[in-house]
């Protein structure tokens, strides 16, 4: 199961090279041997996030399977160093350890309309 895991985020990891995001990171290498302690799924659509805020306690490793039905989007969470290009049909799974307290903005970082600039949530760390 694990192995199978870590494959198929190799295999996103190698797709996404090819796709434009410079050096994706799906993964903080701090969580790489712990299970998850919060699983969500997060839809990305023109132009949100849905949920566009999500609520963790800090010391949690959070996992988001990233989904995108209507055009290519990518998502940044970048004080935890999670980077990653979101095509259509592709689910995307990130994880990272919620090591610090406080406020984090996650946006897309794929060009995908007028309303591009706008496409963000927020993290919060409790
Ligand atoms: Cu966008």
């Amino acid at each position: 199961m694990r192995s199978t895991y870590l494959a198929v985020l190799a295999t996103s990891s190698f797709l996404m090279l090819g796709c434009g995001v410079k050096n994706p990171r799906l993964i903080s290498a701090t969580t790489a041997d712990r299970p998850a302690d919060v699983t969500l799924t997060m839809n990305a659509r023109k132009f949100e996030f849905e949920p566009a805020e999500i609520r963790v306690k800090q010391g949690q490793v959070v996992e988001l399977h990233l989904v995108t039905t209507d055009r290519k989007h990518g998502f940044e969470l970048k004080p935890f160093g999670i980077r990653a290009e979101l095509p259509v049909g592709q689910p995307v799974t990130v994880r990272f350890l919620a090591n610090q307290r406080g406020e984090f903005e996650f946006r897309c970082i794929v060009f995908c309309g007028m309303g591009h600039l706008g496409m963000k949530g927020k993290l919060v760390v409790e």
